[in-house]
């Protein structure tokens, strides 16, 4: 039990609770073939009896003592009552409410009559059963003592009759997670081990992985995922032929039974590779009817699929532009062939040059993805999302946001972001991501004026106010193919294409993640999908409670939890403060981007480059006299970021390049920020590992030995890094640390 396989769902017991509540021994639910609604009973019954040490009763029919129920509005009257209809009109289609005892029914109770206990109930409800198990997941969360918000305080004394009165709505439509997994076993990106869907090109045989799995990002609310990687080498290019589809179907239905919809990555090039076409221009018609027929195919396999994902044109990998076509043309050629069936593409925005010319200046990888999606805005057909990195960059520790969010006015959109540390520390290092994420969410575009922010883009809502505002903005458009002439509005579709995605950070180690506390980043990035408003705190305070309370000697979680949540809070900024200063990124080693080597990408074409010589250091992206990324924002961004007076001097070396001697706004010179941070970053990483020290006795052994071994590590490479930095910096600048402290 204690190996961190269970996650946040180990539902420990709690050894102050003697017996279990009496609203827990029966749970309600309707007579039903729906799967979604019968895992949401078995997983509160499995919660409660883990939690209690007795297994409640499932009951289709109300009983004559207190019970819990479960159930939509529409099937089940037991549900349906507690609701007024205006109250059941604000649960949206994933949302859920939940009711308990009110406090003065409690007061009231008196005899056994059906109203009494009626009061003595407590009711899981939503307008869809997948509504129901998030509401499920909630109820156990707050059972557990890992509550959301304002919950908090009344969580103990009142689990014997809970007032719980809530009401939960996603924010965003699409809550996706993107594995990076190869059939080969091994994971792009992978830090935590081998893939757990596949090995030796053939799938798991390990179902119940698959299902464990499914049943923690359920718990977050995680409804969409894509089951491999991007690029489509060729074994996976089979994934939508006969060979595989029947193993999809497989995989299909034990993520369906917890509301998951699958998705597949695609090769661009199957028409040629798996058709013996000659071609895959996507204006060609043998192409169209090609990918018509295997969506009929691939349908019969797997009718609820949830669609493609492609990577085209990108690192290699073939696409639209081999044809003269653009990606708009792509991309809705396979959204037609996937219509019937209700699918949707998915198309990555993550094209640029890998094979850059450093001599030319004004060719800049952070410009990219505007350069090429920005002119092809309200051609794509309305099942097609485009899926954007959070930064112009490839998920750096520090990054401005994408400028395509908020530029694209008439297209639907679905933010991604890295769960998987590629370029944070590779789950050796801690770095818990969810502040990154929401400076990102929280970030003003000011696309149509202030309050444009990028949570609100990504969820549909702005896009939504914009159309409903008849003056403004192109609503999506069906375009012809090859076409880029703007078409008339005549379609407004309700925001259910918007979201977020992200890169899997779980693989086939036991604790999932590798980094025990990594898995704060999966748990983190759910809650963070589902409601964008809750703070990094909150999401902090809610993963430790769930993952270790009750770790603690005689529960004794007193100290335990406000220090791994204080670890886990610093644990981005330490990261920062001992790698890539300023927001210039990438000087990792090359390939597989973990350690410190300032010049790895600086002599390859990637077009990932500082710029340090011996006077200065950083990119310059202003309009006036750079690449003119800068220009890509809205103002008032445009101007803070164009202007090194305004630039923040955590962005500076992203957007400018400055002498060494540069004073930023915090009085330092850019040199000795340099210095300072890499010899605090590393004493941090140091106190992190001291302090992880301190919780021994607190702390189950094994759980304890796992982190620590990391932390060790973390610790040590914080001191590699710290010292590459510093010496290369001394040594190209020859301007001494104004302390004096060692530098070799
Ligand atoms: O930065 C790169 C990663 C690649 C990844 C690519 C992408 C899946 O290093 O490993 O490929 O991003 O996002 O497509």
């Amino acid at each position: 039990k204690e190996s961190g396989y269970d996650a946040w769902l180990h539902y420990r017991r709690d050894r102050h609770v003697k017996q279990m509540p009496a609203w827990c021994r029966v749970i309600v639910v309707h007579e039903t073939d729906d799967e979604v609604l019968q895992t949401a009973a078995s997983e509160l019954q499995q919660g409660l009896a883990s939690m209690f040490g007795q297994q409640p009763k499932i009951s289709t029919v109300p009983a004559h003592e207190p019970f819990v129920a479960l159930g939509t509005f529409q099937d089940h009257p037991c549900v349906a009552e507690r609701f007024s209809a205006e109250e059941q009109a604000e649960v949206s289609a994933e949302g859920y409410r939940i009711r308990g005892v009110e406090v003065s029914e409690l007061a009231g109770l008196t005899g056994q009559d059906h109203a009494d206990i009626k009061g003595r109930c407590v009711t899981v409800a939503g307008q869809t059963s997948k509504g129901v198990l998030y509401g499920v997941f909630h109820l156990l969360r707050y059972l557990q003592g890992g509550l959301d918000g304002k919950l908090k305080s009344t969580a103990k004394q009142s689990l014997h009759a809970p007032i719980l009165d809530l009401l939960s709505n996603p924010a965003n439509p699409i809550r996706m997670i993107n594995h990076w997994d190869n059939m080969d076993g091994s994971v792009e990106r992978g830090y935590a081990g081998a893939s757990i869907f596949y090995n030796n090109n053939a799938f798991t045989t390990n179902m119940e992985r698959l299902r464990d799995y499914a049943r923690l990002l359920a718990s977050v609310g995680i409804q969409a995922l894509s089951i491999n990687n991007v690029n489509v080498h060729q074994v996976e290019t089979e994934l939508i032929t006969d060979r595989f589809l029947p193993d999809v179907a497989k995989v299909a239905a034990i993520f369906r039974a917890y509301g998951i919809q699958i998705y597949l990555s695609i090769n661009y090039a199957s028409p040629i590779q798996l058709g013996g076409l000659t071609t895959a221009d996507p204006l060609d018609p043998d192409v169209a009817e090609w990918w018509q027929t295997k969506a009929r195919e691939i349908y019969a396999a797997v009718p609820d699929l949830g669609g493609f994902v492609v990577k085209a044109d990108s690192e290699n990998r073939p696409g639209p532009f081999s044809y003269g076509r653009h990606h708009a043309d792509g991309a809705n050629m396979l959204a037609d062939a996937l219509r019937p069936y209700g699918g949707r593409v998915i198309w990555r925005c993550f094209v640029y040059d890998c094979k850059q010319d450093w001599r030319d200046r004004k060719t800049d990888r952070a410009r990219a993805a505007f350069d090429h999606f920005k002119p092809l805005d309200g051609l794509f057909r309305d099942n097609v999302i485009l899926q954007i990195k959070n930064g112009p960059m490839d998920f750096q520790v520090r990054e401005p946001v994408s400028p395509l969010f908020g530029a694209l006015e008439a297209t639907q959109v679905l933010l991604e972001f890295q769960i998987a540390q590629e370029y944070t520390g590779q789950q050796k290092h801690l770095c818990y991501l969810v502040p990154q994420w929401k400076e990102v969410l929280d970030f003003d575009t000011y696309a149509q004026g202030k309050g444009s922010t990028i949570k609100r883009i990504v969820s549909g809502a702005l896009h939504n106010s914009s159309n409903s505002n008849s003056h403004r903005g192109k609503a999506i458009v069906h375009a012809n193919s090859g076409s880029l002439q703007e078409k008339p509005t005549h379609h407004i579709p309700k925001p259910t294409n918007f979201g977020i995605a992200a890169v899997s950070n779980i693989g086939a180690d036991t604790n999932w993640t590798g980094h025990l506390l990594a898995q704060s980043n999966l748990y983190g990035y759910g809650r963070l999908a589902w409601d964008p408003d809750l703070s990094a705190d909150e999401i902090a305070d809610e993963w430790v409670r769930l993952t270790f309370s009750g770790q603690g000697k005689d529960n004794g979680d007193t100290e335990l939890i406000p220090t791994i949540k204080q670890m886990l809070l610093d644990s981005w900024n330490i990261y920062e403060s001992y790698t890539a200063p300023l927001g210039v990124g990438w000087m990792v080693s090359p390939n597989h981007h973990y350690g410190p080597d300032v010049d790895g990408y600086e002599y390859s074409m990637w077009g990932t480059y500082h710029f340090a010589d011996c006077w200065g250091i950083g990119v310059d992206r202003t309009t006036a006299t750079g690449t003119g990324y800068a220009g890509h924002y809205f103002p008032p961004v445009a101007g803070i970021y164009e202007s090194i007076d305004s630039c923040p001097d955590e962005l500076l070396l992203f957007f400018h390049h400055v002498p060494y001697t540069h004073v930023l706004h915090s009085g330092q010179t850019v040199i000795q920020h340099i210095y300072d941070t890499h010899f605090e970053g590393a004493e941090r990483a140091a106190h992190l590992h001291a302090t992880w020290i301190s919780l021994r006795e607190q702390l189950h052994e094994t759980i304890y030995e796992q982190v620590l071994t990391r932390l060790e590590h973390q610790a040590e490479h914080a001191e590699e890094w710290r010292d590459r930095i510093n010496t290369y910096f001394y040594r190209k600048s020859g301007i001494p640390d104004e302390k004096n402290r060692p530098i070799y």
